[in-house]
């Protein structure tokens, strides 16, 4: 038996220490880390089920120049040969980087340091651009350094937590469910801002429909309102806070939202002082989303509300890493470390790095790379750990871009991926449970990834691949590194520049860890629960009221619906790990169109059915679901699907550029749209061993089971069904009158390998059995009739994806008398390992109690 190895988990920002035991080569249990400070053990169903994802299915395991395998030697230099002809012929701008909160904090280090060091150009971005750019914005212009001045704790000894713009209960699950523990012990009471009733919406004391945007008018309103009752904390301001002029008078406007729901907020707000605010990327992803920060933010300061237990403005970070990069420097606008441009940061990073060409500006960030790379002004592009083709705003554009740029090198783990497939290099990096380093979660801890397998195929730390290429440019001394904790080292004594300057990051005290110390290393919080308790990292030493104003409006006659776009329970980005776990897909196994049954009936749109969501940048088809958590008038997507997984449900092809003019991310949450309804002629679904990805189809999507795939189709005019399909037995019906065909193709040992049902009017049969017959021998006449012959008991679509708990176990433990979710868990075990399903199953008990006073009533 092996020893359990402490790691953490390669999802979310919350940073959940694992423990994980490796039980095979490609093998391992996972289980909390019960001394871990961010998570005391908790899991969420994402971090639970990643065993079911370290599988080397899809991987990209060799070094590849465009479609042939090749030797690393090759690769590399070619990449190198690439990069150093045009520095030369186009200057050190005509090169960028685009790289991810998913890199370790020593990846990112190296590639802040090749391009911002010895490239001698700012043009390296990340994809936290998309995600915390405002956020981070915002902490500068307050605070004057990306500080985060609150810490979990925090939010278990809050009396009230405000979360704006944030799903917690499924995009940050251990965070809620600490947020959970915090109510059943103390009472704390929940307020959620946002437009959407989520699952975390439904959990609150008082739900917030915020009007897309409207998070500084309603901010602005909360601040004046308690200046009115004297609520301003006059000493802390006289003491920490210079205060912009006309800040005041800015203040009053119309919340925006109904009177009877701001008086119940701004009586909450009043009682209790010891207050979270918790913000995600319903305030980062906006075109105001720096001033929404600053909008929070002033409310914290104001009030005093802050550097206090259980107070504060909490801008929690979505990917494992995003912290880390900002720490680097990885976004365009720092140079290294929290540090600026002036000529002094410049000459202190220069001399840290011995750096020949240390660059003299902040370089392009994320939309407005990519307009370079499309003007042709970047001619070379290296992507690294992030899959920009689908997850940057107006991706027909970012398409357009990629597929013109002489040079495109992607690091990745995995082979085809949308943004892979404009590669003429590709690279393979390690992954989670292979790479080795660290990772910064939202409230500053630094944790150790751990390494839990051998490094499959060619495999490389992205860091060494970095260090490679600049060996080859002739920089080969300053990346010397041997191990990762080498790279630790130098990121860490490099903050003391940020500590000169009075900045609060500071790792000095790491710098000089053995590789002993390094690989033992627990986890530790930079800056203290409180980093600015004392002073603000200002000249002055004092913190900064920003006056903020709403936006104006804009309405669009063509385009009269809000597009908002979010985030799945189970689905992690563009699916290239999540797509691949049975358990994972069954949550939510399509794209979902979420509009407000009203809207549904105005423009012809039923539950099930298909609809094509359109704006002034593409559009792109989805499956409808009709219900009242939408807003009229608006409407919601998800993220997640790639072309690799669907030719539907692509969300970015809808939003356009528009960006926060300060921090330069893109608006996700908020385009003028329209939908219409999609009839096609047939629909069908597909069983099947192998994946398929058909063409030419109005919609198709597939989701992983256990025993292969299932693809749902739909489709106008004749149909080859044949192609879809693998060699071996075929067994048909075929129902001309009902528009119906069949066919399973069995192997010669009779086990199916693929099942296909279509129907041009009629009902399809029920997937899941369908789906549980891969590769199992279920007798003909089930196969075509798509059921088995001796009924199964339906258990509804699954709630708990741990224990394959269905609704319909729900519904007949809630006529047993199970009254709570507590006492579903104990009758059905619904909801007792990871917990994430809780809130879904809290919602049920709500409807079928609903259901049973109504009929009680008749
Ligand atoms: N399951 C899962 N968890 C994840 C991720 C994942 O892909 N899947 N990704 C991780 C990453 S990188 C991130 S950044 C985080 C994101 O975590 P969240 O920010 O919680 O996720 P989203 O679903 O993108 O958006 C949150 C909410 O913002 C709301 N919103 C939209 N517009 C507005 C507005 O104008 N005002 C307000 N107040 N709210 C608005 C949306 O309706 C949505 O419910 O999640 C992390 N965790
Ligand atoms: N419409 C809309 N779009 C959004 C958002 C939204 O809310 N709405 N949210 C935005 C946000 S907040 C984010 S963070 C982005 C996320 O968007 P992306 O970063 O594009 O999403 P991922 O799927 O996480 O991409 C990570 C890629 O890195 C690879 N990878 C994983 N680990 C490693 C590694 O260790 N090394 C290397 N080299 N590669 C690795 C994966 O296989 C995958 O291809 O999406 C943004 N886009
Ligand atoms: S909350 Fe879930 S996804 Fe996030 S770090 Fe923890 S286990 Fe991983
Ligand atoms: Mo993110």
């Amino acid at each position: 038996m092996t020893r359990p190895i402490r790691t953490t988990c390669a999802y979310c920002g919350v940073g959940c220490g694992i423990s994980a035991t490796v039980t095979g080569e490609r093998s391992v249990r996972i289980a909390g880390d019960s001394e871990h400070p961010a998570n005391a053990g908790r899991l969420c169903s994402k971090g639970t089920h990643l065993g079911e994802t370290v599988g080397l299915e899809g991987r990209l395991l060799h070094p590849m120049i465009g479609r042939e395998q090749a030797e690393w030697d090759d690769a590399l230099d070619l990449v190198a040969a690439k990069m150093r002809a045009c520095i030369d012929l186009h200057g050190p701008d005509s090169v960028a980087f685009y790289v991810s909160g998913q890199l370790l904090t020593e990846d990112y280090y190296a590639a802040n340091k090749l391009m911002k060091g010895f490239i001698g150009s700012g043009n390296i971005d990340t994809n936290s651009r998309l995600c915390m750019a405002s956020a981070v914005a915002a902490h500068n212009r307050a605070f004057g350094e990306d500080v985060v001045p609150c810490s979990y704790s925090d939010l278990d000894e809050a009396d009230l937590i405000l979360l704006v713009g944030s799903n917690t209960a499924w995009c940050h699950p251990v965070v809620w469910q600490r947020i959970e523990a915090a109510r059943e012990k103390r009472g704390t009471k929940l307020v959620v801002i946002d437009p959407r009733r989520t699952e975390t919406a439904e959990q609150a004391d008082l739900h917030v429909p915020v009007a897309p945007d409207g998070d500084v008018a309603l901010f602005n309103a909360l601040l004046a309102a308690m200046r009115e009752r004297g609520l301003v904390d006059e000493a802390y301001l006289a003491e920490h806070v210079n205060i912009d002029d006309g800040f005041w008078t800015s203040l009053p406007c119309d919340a925006g939202v109904p009177d009877a729901t701001f008086s119940q907020l701004t009586e909450l707000v009043a009682a209790h002082p010891r207050m979270v605010t918790l913000f995600s990327q319903g305030a980062n992803q906006s075109v105001c989303g720096t001033d929404k920060g600053n909008a929070i933010i002033n409310f914290h300061l104001a009030t005093g509300r802050i550097s206090t237990p259980a107070t504060g403005p909490f801008s929690i970070t979505g990917q494992p890493n995003a912290m880390g990069g900002r720490e680097v420097g990885g976004l365009a606008n720092t140079l290294a470390c929290h540090l600026g441009f002036s000529d002094e940061e410049r000459a202190a990073a220069a001399d840290f790095w011995q750096a020949p060409n240390i660059c003299t500006g902040p370089g392009l960030k994320a939309v407005e790379m990519f307009r370079a790379v499309h003007r042709g002004e970047i001619k070379f592009l290296w992507v690294m750990a992030t899959n920009p083709a689908v997850s940057m705003p107006d991706s027909a554009f970012v398409r357009e871009a990629l597929a013109r740029c002489p040079t495109v090198v992607v690091s990745d783990v995995i082979a085809d991926t949308d943004t892979g497939r404009f590669a003429h290099v590709r690279l393979p990096a390690l992954a989670w449970g292979e790479k080795d380093g660290t990772v910064t979660n939202s409230e500053r801890r630094v944790s150790r990834q751990r390494t839990l397998f051998a490094a499959p195929g060619e495999a490389r730390a992205d860091w060494r691949i970095v260090a490679d290429v600049a060996g080859r440019m002739g920089w080969g001394a300053s990346f010397a590194w041997n191990t990762p904790a080498a790279v630790f080292r130098e990121f860490a004594a490099m903050t003391s520049l940020a500590a000169q300057q009075g900045k609060a990051l500071d790792l000095t005290a790491q710098a000089d860890l053995s590789d002993a110390a390094y690989d033992a290393m627990a986890p530790f919080q930079w800056g203290g629960a409180y980093p600015l308790a004392r002073r603000f990292p200002t000249a002055h030493g004092r913190a900064r009221l920003v006056a903020v104003a709403p936006p104006a409006r804009n309405a669009d006659a063509a385009y009269p619906l809000r597009l908002n776009t979010a985030r799945y329970r189970d689905q992690w980005h563009t699916m290239t790990r999540t797509g691949l776990s049975p358990t994972l897909s069954q949550h939510r196994p399509e794209p979902l169109l979420e509009i407000h049954p009203d809207d549904a009936l105005a423009y012809r749109l039923s539950e099930g059915a298909f609809a094509r969501v359109e704006t002034a940048s593409g559009a792109s088809v989805f499956r409808v679901q009709v219900t009242s958590a939408q807003r009229p008038g608006e409407i919601c997507v998800p993220m997640h699907w790639t072309d690799a997984m669907a030719d539907g449900g692509r969300a970015n092809r809808l939003p356009g550029q528009g960006a926060d003019p300060v921090s330069g991310q893109p608006g996700f949450k908020n385009a003028a749209a329209r939908v219409a309804p999609v009839e096609p002629e047939w629909r069908a679904f597909l069983a099947s061993r192998e994946a398929v990805a058909p063409e030419g189809l109005l919609y198709w999507c597939r989701a992983r089971v256990a025993g292969g795939w299932l693809t749902e189709l739909a489709g106008d005019g004749p149909v080859d069904l044949d192609a879809l399909l693998p060699a071996g037995e075929g067994l048909e019906v075929v129902d001309l009158a009902r528009g119906m065909r069949r066919i399973a193709v069995r192997s010669p040992e009779g086990m199916l390998l693929a099942a296909v049902y279509l129907t041009r009017s009629g009902e399809l049969p029920r997937r899941e059995w369908v789906a549980a017959q891969l590769g199992q021998t279920a007798q003909p006449i089930e196969l075509l009739a798509g059921r088995p012959s001796t009924p199964l008991p339906d258990r509804g679509a699954i709630v708990c994806v741990c224990h394959g708990v269905g609704e319909t176990d729900v519904a007949l433990a809630c006529q047993a008398g199970a009254a709570t979710v507590a006492a579903v868990g104990a009758a059905t075990k619904a909801g007792t390992n990871c917990g994430s399903c809780r809130p879904a199953i809290a919602r049920l008990l709500e409807a079928l109690n609903e259901e049973a006073e109504m009929e009680a009533a008749e």
